[in-house]
């Protein structure tokens, strides 16, 4: 089945930091969820968002904020991240070995949500036994760290393995995708079985300086999408 209510998370490091608190406002009754990049400059070779900037978004925004963790170690951060109003909380699963029960936990006691995030090389038997405690899963349709970096095709065959999997297994999770969404990749994104798209420079914010244009131009590309699933 393909989704057509497909929801919409904009990635806020590609926002117009210069038009902070008019962007959130004209988003925060649109989007379904706000993806936060946090990295360390050490699990990737770039450093973004932070968990001040969380802050920041939690004064204008209802909608819940979840943080992409692209650090070494993501245990250090969940407690700061909870008390500055994140929500779900998405680990690299690459950074989780022999710790990934215990982060979870922490995540879930701290009261937010959590997500597992899959660099375009790991597979989902990487975390095969945790899996179900996920509420969602972030497919990297690029190699994590930077924004505006060319679709990898071969991830679609992955997304129809995640969906498979979940059904099979009777999974909870949110199938997510970051990296290159856009109107070039929209239809074969919902086709293979994408219900949330994490979108960034490559096309909603690249569409137009302004935010209600950029805004129209994505959900005219979307509706069309939809509109023709298979
Ligand atoms: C990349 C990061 C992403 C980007 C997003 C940008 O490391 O995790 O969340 O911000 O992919 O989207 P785009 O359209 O520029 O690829
Ligand atoms: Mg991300």
């Amino acid at each position: 089945m393909t989704n057509k209510n497909i929801m919409i998370a904009p990635s806020l490091m590609c926002m117009d930091l210069t038009k902070f608190s008019e962007q959130l406002t004209f988003l925060d009754d649109k989007v379904d969820y706000y993806h936060v990049d946090i990295m360390d400059g050490h699990f990737v070779p770039n450093i973004t968002l932070s968990p001040f900037f969380v802050s920041e978004v939690k004064k204008i925004a209802k909608k819940p904020i979840d943080c992409h963790l692209m650090v070494t170690d993501p245990i250090n951060y969940i407690d700061e991240l909870g008390a500055r109003g994140a929500d779900i909380i998405s680990l690299q699963v690459e950074t989780l070995d022999g710790k990934a029960f215990r982060i979870i936990d922490k995540i879930k006691k701290n009261g937010m949500k959590c997500g597992l995030v899959f660099n375009p090389n790991s597979s989902i038997e990487l975390a095969q036994y945790y899996i179900e405690l996920a509420d969602i899963v972030t497919i990297m349709t690029v190699d994590p760290g930077f924004a505006g970096q060319p679709f990898i095709e071969n991830m679609l065959l992955k997304i129809k393995e995640f969906k498979k999997y979940k059904e099979e297994k009777k999974l909870k999770y949110i199938i997510s995708i970051d990296g290159g969404c856009n109107h070039k990749t929209f239809s074969k994104l919902l086709n293979a079985g994408a219900e949330s798209l994490i979108v960034g420079s490559s096309g909603f914010f690249g569409y137009d300086s302004d935010i209600t244009k950029a805004w129209k131009i994505m959900t005219e590309y979307l509706n069309t999408s939809k509109s023709q699933l298979n």
